[in-house]
């Protein structure tokens, strides 16, 4: 190729980057208000692991930009040049000394901050901590407050301010608790309670739920094991507690009251909806205030009327490995999984079902 052809090609090649820079800094800009971002911490422990990151990240970048401009100094400075010879410095002890104390310094002063913090972060949780106990389960979360007296699935409640001792556990395999803006990843272990606190700011109340999710790989719908997180002020936590500490509501339409009694005929053997005949079963999420739920099956549908018909008729359509021959009965508790109902019931019923579910708010 002659030296004329290799120039166009480089040029037509610059002016593709400077179309494509602009575009790929766009999408690396757009990925920063990703909900699910671990930059913009929200509680006292993200932000001391932020605070670690940008340590480690600042002094990353003072050795980069450093060692880029020293080699680039290097090279025109020592350039090959007619009867000049290399100077060895093989076995120079001031540099070797010097090079060697560098980066000790360095990865000392990430070191110490990152101790602190993990020996901040599992110490022992503050005293006045509200208690959740989380527990991991083939494939969504339940959350209990035995200090409150509540248990719900999928969405857990905190109040900015007020910091929240996770008990973390696991009912069959090894899951992991993440909420990126709230809590580092610690996982929930069968057979073993790992602890996990943190107290929300108290400006990080907010309509919009923040993110969790399954950060350990735990079967095939590990990926659509999510969870949400919602921060009240003191008032709006109160409010929901007060309405999860309630029985269920009584549904007020006809459909919904024949959805009530096939409910208890045809899910109760899983599900409780306190203070109606089905309130013996766990093996799937409590449903008592499933109405009031953003999202049904660990965050993964919006919790509407269509969307509770199409769960209902056929869970495993939407997670995979949701099968009845996956049961695992001599177990204890026994893992048990949920059917398709379109095989069982018509969607007449499977509507009304449906239909009750939306009014247990
Ligand atoms: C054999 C046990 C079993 C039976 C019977 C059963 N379910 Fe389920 N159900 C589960 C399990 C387990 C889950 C959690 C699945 C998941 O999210 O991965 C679940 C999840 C749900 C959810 C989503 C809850 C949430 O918090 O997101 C709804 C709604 C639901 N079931 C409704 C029903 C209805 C209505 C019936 C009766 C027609 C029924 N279930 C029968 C075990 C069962
Ligand atoms: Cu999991």
């Amino acid at each position: 190729m002659t030296e004329e052809a290799l120039l166009r090609i480089s040029q037509r090649w610059a002016r593709r980057l400077l179309i494509l820079a602009p575009a790929a800094l766009t999408i690396l800009f757009a990925a920063c208000s990703d909900p699910q971002t671990t930059i913009e911490p929200r509680s006292d422990m993200t932000e001391a692991i932020q605070g670690v990151y940008e340590i480690v990240f600042w002094l990353s970048m003072f050795v980069f930009v450093a060692i880029m401009l020293l080699t680039l100094w290097l090279a025109v400075r020592y350039r090959e040049q007619p009867g000049r010879e290399a100077i060895q410095i093989h076995g120079h002890q001031r540099l070797e000394i010097l090079w060697t104390i560098i980066p000790v310094a360095i990865v000392l002063i990430m070191l110490v901050p990152t101790w602190q913090v993990i020996a901040d972060t599992t110490d022992t949780p503050p005293e006045n901590s509200m208690v959740v106990e989380a527990t991991g389960k083939q494939w969504w979360f339940e959350f209990k407050y035995p200090d409150l007296g509540i248990t719900t699935a999928n969405e857990l409640h905190v109040q900015a301010g007020r910091p929240v001792h996770v008990k973390l556990y696991a009912d069959d395999v090894i899951h992991s608790f993440w909420i990126p803006q709230l809590a580092g990843k610690v996982d929930m272990v069968p057979g073993h309670e790992n602890d996990l606190w943190f107290t929300p700011n108290d400006d990080s109340a907010r309509e919009e739920a923040y993110l969790g999710q399954c950060v350990e790989f735990c079967g095939a719908s590990h990926a659509n094991m999510r969870f949400r997180v919602f921060v009240h002020d003191e008032a709006g936590f109160n409010a929901w507690a007060e309405n999860e500490l309630s029985d269920a509501l009584e549904p007020t339409t006809e459909l919904g009251q024949l959805g009530a009694t096939l409910f208890v005929v045809r899910c109760a053997e899983c599900h409780t909806v306190r203070g109606t005949a089905a309130s013996i079963a766990d093996f799937g999420p409590d449903l008592t205030h499933i109405g009031s739920r953003e999202t049904i099956a660990a965050g993964i549908l919006d919790n509407n009327f269509e969307n509770l018909v199409k769960w209902i008729s056929n869970p495993a359509e939407i997670k995979p490995g949701i099968e009845p021959e996956n049961d695992i009965i001599d177990k204890d508790p026994p893992l048990r999984f949920m059917r398709a109902f379109e095989d069982e019931i018509s969607a007449e019923d499977i509507q009304a079902i449906a239909q009750y579910l939306t009014e247990l708010k």
